[in-house]
């Protein structure tokens, strides 16, 4: 019998994951954020998922961060900004064995609850799918993609990979883990937040090759000094193979910008750039970049934290 999967972030990807687990006959228990949430979450009867045009919908059982279960494995699905303080609520109730599966997009959100939760195994994710809400306790499996996961302090693959594969939840066991987050966050890096300050889709950026390329010739020095030659390689050529494949969409970032949203600057640029002065390099073009996305996230009423 499988350990219960308790999902911290009843958002898009958390409920994404929460369905296909439970749809597989898993165990699966929501934690909410508050008791409105959770009377809200009984009242809608359970989760749906929204797939190929088709509903489900998923009786999930949920409950609040102050229930008295133990956990043994924990799903954290919040934003990189929300993950430290919404773990550090849970961290009475993690069971010495726990195993703590980091969804957080960028990099230094994995850091900071690792560093909350020292006994409990912290694996992180990257993952390439794709989820959004139009309203709540409903989610829209908008793209397939991918999600790879590992272990930075612990190469050895954790026994519930198969509730993965039961679930039908694509993925692979991988001990470069950070490369992959690193490579990521360059791709984001370059993309995302011009899309912002160019107004446009990722496609409006074959207009504007040479800063992309600028961007890139940085991002590429800074993981070559920080330790990840292999993010580096042909990061321009991929940058400019994503913005072609994806020109008719809007980057996370321009959503989150068009919606009032907050966004995960500080865990994506903000950590290139700190990244970069704890090594006393200078990177003006990606340093330029932050300030100009801060500025315009001010105007905007933003948070750039
Ligand atoms: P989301 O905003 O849809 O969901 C986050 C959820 O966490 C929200 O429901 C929020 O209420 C909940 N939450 C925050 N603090 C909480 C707390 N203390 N207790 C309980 N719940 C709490 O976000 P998302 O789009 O699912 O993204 C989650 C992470 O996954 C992000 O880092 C994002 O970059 C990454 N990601 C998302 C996608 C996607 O398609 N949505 C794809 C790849 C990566
Ligand atoms: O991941 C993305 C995002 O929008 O966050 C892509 C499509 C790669 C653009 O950076």
């Amino acid at each position: 019998m499988s350990s219960t999967w308790h999902i911290l972030g009843a958002g898009s990807l958390g409920s994404l994951w929460a369905c296909r687990l439970a749809r597989a006959g898993k165990p699966v228990r929501l934690v909410l954020r508050d008791k409105a949430r959770l009377q809200a979450y009984e009242a809608a009867g359970g989760l749906t998922l929204v797939e190929q045009g088709k509903a489900q919908l998923q009786a999930i059982p949920a409950q609040l961060a102050d229930d008295n279960t133990p956990i043994h494995r924990l799903l954290v699905a919040c934003k990189a900004y929300d993950a430290e303080q919404a773990v550090a609520q849970l961290a009475p109730r993690l069971a010495r064995d726990a195993e703590l599966i980091l969804l957080q997009n960028g990099l230094g959100s994995q850091e900071a609850v690792a560093n909350r939760v020292p006994h409990a195994r912290c694996v992180f994710a990257s993952s390439t799918e794709g989820a959004f809400r139009e309203q709540d306790w409903q989610v829209n499996f908008a793209g397939h993609g991918f999600n790879w996961l590992g272990d930075p302090a612990n190469p050895g693959p954790p026994g519930w990979l198969e509730d993965l594969s039961d679930a039908g939840i694509p993925h692979q066991w991988t001990p470069d883990i950070l490369t992959r987050l690193w490579r990521k966050l360059a791709l984001n890096c370059a993309i995302n937040p011009l899309t912002v300050l160019h107004d446009c889709r990722n496609g409006g950026l074959q207009a504007h090759h040479c800063e992309v390329a600028t961007l890139c010739a940085e991002l590429a020095e800074l993981l070559q000094y920080c330790g990840q030659p292999e993010a580096a390689e042909g990061l321009n050529e991929e940058v400019e193979r994503v913005i072609h494949a994806t020109a008719a969409n809007y980057s996370s970032m321009y959503q989150d910008v068009r919606h009032g949203r907050r966004t995960e600057i500080h865990y994506l640029l903000g950590h290139a750039c700190r990244t970069a002065s704890r090594h006393g390099r200078q990177l003006p073009h990606l340093e330029r970049l932050y300030r100009r996305l801060v500025e315009h996230l001010n105007t905007r009423g933003l948070p750039s934290d």
